[in-house]
């Protein structure tokens, strides 16, 4: 893996940052077959799965997902992302089964995000050397991603575009060169801002697509009025039960996570 130092700066240029063997191969049988006690409907007309808010969603389903809250080695970068006081807003996991469409491009900050009014290339305010920005997305992956297959795609530095995205690769985000699906393996998370144009590509793998994503934002700022609530029955660390908090002002009402 990168040092801290080249992880900042790609994950600056690009907008999203894939970072690999952060879990081992027990790790992630041991979250798949958490899920598959579940039970859950084939995949095809719902993607989602273990949503929240409401409720705890999957983190109800055993300690390794709550464990995820606060990975280290994903942490060290969410720091330099959001600051010492960040929470987390919404968490919900994504199934494909072979043959099933892509989703729409889009962004939820930016020139092509449909209400935010941040002006355009200035989502991403860039001060003493840190970078604030509002919502990062950590996407585990409990199965391989990539071109072969589909999930994750973008496009690589539009969180600092100024233009919104044009009809022509809106419609056909497939035939666009400028959109990539990266390459994304079982025990990889995907780290992306919310100001990138990004989606779902269609799913070609003959497995299923298997990723868990979890929302974190700077302390004072939220996406939903609701909130994740802490699972029943799992003992959290006060680490962990810190990015449950309500949305504050960061230090002065949100303590920090290190
Ligand atoms: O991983 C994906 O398929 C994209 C998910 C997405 O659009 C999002 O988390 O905002
Ligand atoms: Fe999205």
């Amino acid at each position: 893996m990168y040092d801290l130092q080249t992880l900042q700066y790609l994950f600056d240029v690009q907008g999203y940052l894939v970072v690999e063997d952060v879990l081992n191969s027990d790790e992630v049988a041991e979250l798949n077959e958490r899920i598959n006690e579940q039970d859950l409907p084939e995949p095809g007309k719902v993607q989602r799965f273990g949503s929240a808010p409401d409720g705890p969603g999957f983190l109800q389903w055993g300690k390794s997902f709550c464990s995820l809250l606060d990975n280290p080695t994903i942490m060290d970068i969410l720091r330099f992302r959001l600051g010492d006081c960040f929470r987390l807003d919404r968490i919900y996991g994504m199934y494909m089964r072979e043959g099933m469409p892509r989703g729409g491009l889009h962004a939820d900050y930016g020139a092509s995000s449909p209400t935010s009014r941040s002006k355009h290339g200035e989502y991403f305010p860039f001060k003493d050397n840190e970078i604030h920005n509002g919502f990062v997305v950590v996407t585990w992956n409990l199965a391989d991603t990539g071109p072969d297959y589909g999930g994750f795609c973008c496009i690589p530095g539009s969180h600092k575009g100024n233009y919104r995205l044009p009809q022509e690769i809106a419609v056909e985000p497939e035939k666009a060169s400028c959109v990539i699906i990266p390459e994304a393996p079982a025990g990889s998370a995907i780290l992306f801002s919310e100001a990138l144009t990004h989606g779902t590509a269609a799913w070609n793998g003959a497995h299923q697509r298997r990723s868990l994503l979890y929302k974190y934002c700077v302390s004072s700022m939220a996406w939903t009025s609701r909130r994740v609530a802490q699972p029943e029955d799992i003992e959290l660390t006060d680490r962990q039960k810190i990015l449950f908090r309500d949305p504050a002002d960061p230090h002065r009402h949100f303590p920090s996570l290190f």
